[in-house]
């Protein structure tokens, strides 16, 4: 008997240290998730300046990881491995997240500086009523070119890329729907496209662009046109306009069969652990100062109205980055376009890419 109590005893003891120590590491694990905030961001997508002032401000402290392609982040985000608070994915990107689950909805009466955000860019069809989204940069994708190198061409036609002089000189991002949209687009096709007989046929045609293809890029597209060690790129506005920054010989052109016309919002993934901070960190890059201070060091367009105020002339009257709706109108945003059809798109600019090699 004595011995069955001793046993007891042992096994009390041992029962209220699991539960001292689960107690004290749950509470450990609530005060570190209160104090940093998990963010996935595009690569050269914040002024590093902006993580210390919100670190300052409100004590958080930032873990940040970067992507260079929403498949990516979304592959990173669905499998689960490594939670975040933070993402700031692309339009249809978004909408394939709410459809399977992967964000929380916003407390809007926790983000107040939405309310200097453009109506142009609120409400859009990929999230309605900015349930689980608030605008971030927004842009198109055109061409930049040398005028200097590629002296007497224009770019008034996607075709146009596809002219023999170009041997050898293109530089396209590693991006599905960016090349295969341009395939299509030289086609008068939608962007959104999803008759199998027209994605071939726009395969085919980018295959017949392959001697004109200088490399397949990511954020080094900047840093290799500025130098001028390409003439011409397919680029999202905002880094054409960080290039045109920097070497101002260079030129922007959306061709005439129009464009993609692209939103990055920023959302809280499901897994989110901070979401009191996440809200803290959407309404302080809504922040009219922090957006333009953001705007004047990424380079890409801002979608808030009050941040213009703070940004010079130059940069907000400069109608190739910051074109009116009439214009915007008439461009196409990519759409959601389903597991199966996405797995097609990727198939086609995979085998696209293999037929470079
Ligand atoms: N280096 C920042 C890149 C941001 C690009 N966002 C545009 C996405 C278009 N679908």
């Amino acid at each position: 008997m004595k011995k069955v109590m001793q046993m007891f005893t042992v096994i009390i003891i041992l029962a209220l240290g699991l539960m001292y120590l689960t107690f004290v590491l749950n509470s450990q694990q609530g005060y570190s998730s209160r104090n940093t905030l998990s963010v996935y961001n595009w690569g050269d997508y914040i002024d590093p300046d902006l993580i210390t002032k919100f670190e300052k401000e409100t004590g958080i402290k930032i873990i940040y990881q970067t992507f260079d392609s929403n498949e990516a982040m979304l592959t990173k985000i669905a499998h689960g491995g490594t939670t975040f608070d933070i993402a700031i994915p692309s339009d249809y990107a978004i909408n394939k997240m709410k459809e399977q689950g992967l964000l929380i909805p916003l407390d809007h009466s926790k983000i107040p500086n939405l309310k200097y955000i453009d109506p142009r860019f609120l409400d859009l069809p990929f999230d309605e009523n900015n349930e689980y989204s608030a605008p971030y940069f927004w842009g198109t994708l055109g061409i930049i070119y040398n005028p200097e190198v590629l002296e007497d061409m224009e770019f008034k036609s996607w075709n146009d890329l596809w002219d023999e002089r170009l041997r050898n000189e293109i530089l396209l991002y590693d991006s599905a729907r960016e090349v295969i949209g341009m395939g299509l687009n030289s086609l008068s096709y939608s962007l959104n496209e999803t008759d199998t007989d027209r994605l071939l046929e726009a395969k085919r045609k980018l295959d017949t662009l392959t001697p004109n293809i200088k490399a397949i890029v990511g954020d080094e597209v900047k840093m290799l046109l500025a130098n001028e060690e390409a003439a011409i790129g397919v680029v999202w506005s905002g880094d054409a306009s960080e290039i045109i920054g920097e070497n101002d010989k260079l030129d922007y052109v959306i061709p005439d069969e129009g464009t993609n016309v692209w939103f990055d919002n920023i959302v809280i993934p499901a897994s989110a652990k901070n979401v009191e901070g996440a809200h803290l960190f959407i309404n302080f890059m809504l922040d009219p100062e922090n957006a333009a201070q953001n705007t004047e060091y990424v380079g890409y367009s801002t979608p808030n109205m009050k941040a213009l105020a703070y940004l010079p002339e130059e940069i907000t009257g400069d109608v190739r980055f910051y074109p009116g709706r009439d214009i915007t109108d008439k461009f196409e945003l990519y759409e959601n376009l389903g597991k199966k059809m996405t797995a097609y798109y990727n198939e086609l600019f995979l085998e696209f890419k293999m037929h470079r090699k």
